[in-house]
């Protein structure tokens, strides 16, 4: 008979589960054997001293997971189960200590962070009522498997609003909405050919360069200038595919003029697997003159795949962006991805929707723009008056971020390092450099400054602390 010590202090586990918790350990041990017979359940229950429901849970619990198998009128007996080849650790298993992570990196912080957004002034509660209509008006769907491209009305909503605000021409049939751009790209990748030269931005997004790298993509970087990428540099590498950014290059502001644009889409038409990827990730910002429709809205070949996101006018945290694919591209995404299932919430899209189809999304991105252009610009007074000549900015036209150079003693490193002290956190050019060549101007660092989440009245007090790390 198997002898276990039933506990029945008051916050002792359930007494099945002791029960089976036991007979699993001699079954591992070795005390019980392939074959072995079990006591009968109401042997077991007298001599434990126990109801016969608890070992039969415990009995049922063993069979269901294949540690017993019974016999018809016979009883239970131990499965024939093989033993570990690894022993057993002793101690509960410890985390490596280069895998630890920091829960929190604690308060006090001011965030020049390019990648952070204002949330002080987000409507929450108006985005909670929208949640809560798009829960009353479409409960079944948020029980069903939606289109792997997004929901399709959802995709309507947002087929219209970017032709309103970008000039972007598609159909919603043309949407792919994913939980954010890394994994659009992703798709997009498996729709090129295996063997595509990508081309991208230097200096520009790394997070996209690694992950085409990751998939052994071929990857090169094309250098800017005044206007983006230098259309000489792209005719001698011949991409495939080429991915801009220019309503606001990211991270140096540029923002691309008609001539350059004309200048991509000639060159795009003129090869017939040639595309253009177009980043268009914060252009509901602009200061001091209109938004400039996307690149897309002159693309008269059907080359330029344009990407949306909602992660700057709304919140990163949403998770809501999207694609616009040439109807040849589609075909292939239909072909390839009909098993695919949607990554963005279903509830977070209709909440989306009714967010734009009320109106509220124009409302925020109008305020936000105020908002950021008062941040903005005293960002850029404080600085101007802290910094006077050891400091120019560059790029500050549009978008949430600008970058600036700044006269110093130190190196990027050194600065970065000296800000994290000051609990300043700010990135620097170096992040953005994709493939390493970029030449460095001795005494100057260049740095990213976002100015999205930092409060007014914290500015000065940033600033002045980015002096100390940059100048002292
Ligand atoms: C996004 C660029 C160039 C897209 C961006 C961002 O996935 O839609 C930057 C960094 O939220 P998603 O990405 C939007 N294209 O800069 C936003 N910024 C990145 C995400 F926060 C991070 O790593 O430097």
């Amino acid at each position: 008979m198997i002898t276990i010590l039933i506990d029945r202090s008051g916050d002792a586990d359930y007494i099945y589960h002791q029960i089976y918790q036991k007979i699993k350990e001699e079954i591992f041990n070795r005390n019980l054997l392939p074959d072995n017979k079990l006591p009968s359940k109401r042997e077991l229950a007298k001599a434990l001293n126990v109801s016969i429901n608890s070992v039969n849970a415990a009995y049922q619990q063993l069979l269901a997971e294949g540690y017993l198998y019974s016999k018809e009128r016979k009883g239970f007996f131990v499965e024939q189960i093989e033993t570990f080849h690894a022993s057993r650790h002793s101690e509960p298993l410890r985390l490596d200590a280069e895998l630890a992570e920091e829960a929190e990196k604690g308060g006090g912080w001011i965030s020049f962070s390019h990648m952070n957004v204002d949330t002080t002034h987000f409507p929450f509660k108006t985005w909670l009522r929208c949640e809560q209509k798009a829960v009353a008006s479409h409960t079944s769907e948020l029980g069903e498997m939606t289109h792997p491209q997004g929901v399709y009305g959802v995709r309507q909503t947002i087929a219209r609003f970017i032709a309103l605000t970008r000039g972007v021409k598609c159909h919603p049939e043309q949407i792919v909405i994913s939980a954010g751009t890394q994994p659009l790209i992703h798709t997009l990748q498996d729709l090129l050919p295996e063997s595509a030269l990508y081309a991208m931005e230097e200096p520009g997004y790394s997070r996209i360069y690694q992950l085409l790298k990751n998939e052994n993509k071929r990857v090169a970087t094309i250098e800017l200038d005044h206007k983006g990428v230098r259309i000489s540099d792209i005719q001698a590498l011949n991409p495939d595919v080429l991915f801009v950014t220019p309503s606001h290059q990211f991270p140096t502001g540029i923002i691309m003029p008609v001539s350059r644009r004309i200048q991509l889409l000639n060159w795009v038409s003129d090869g017939e697997d040639r595309y253009i990827v177009e980043d268009d990730y914060d252009s509901e910002f602009k200061y001091g003159s209109d938004t400039i429709p996307a690149l897309q809205s002159l693309d008269r070949s059907e080359k330029v795949i344009y990407i949306g996101t909602f992660s700057k006018s709304l919140l990163p945290g949403l998770r809501i962006s999207y694609m616009v694919l040439p109807q040849k591209l589609l075909k292939r995404y239909r072909k390839r991805h009909h098993f695919s299932i949607q990554t963005s919430s279903v509830l977070t899209q209709f909440a989306l929707q009714e967010f734009i189809e009320s109106g509220e999304y124009q409302k925020h991105i109008k305020k936000m723009n105020q908002i950021y252009e008062e941040k903005r610009t005293r960002l850029i007074e404080s600085l101007e008056n802290t910094f006077a000549h050891r400091l120019k900015i560059k790029g500050a036209s549009a978008g949430l971020h600008f970058v600036a150079d700044f006269e110093t003693n130190h190196s990027e490193e050194e600065v970065l390092r000296r800000a994290g002290e000051r609990r300043v956190e700010i990135y620097g050019m170096n992040r953005f450099i994709l493939n390493g060549k970029k030449e460095k101007q001795p005494g100057v660092v260049s740095l990213v400054l976002g100015f999205a989440k930092i409060g007014m009245k914290q500015i000065d007090d940033g600033v002045a602390k980015l002096y100390e790390a940059v100048c002292g």
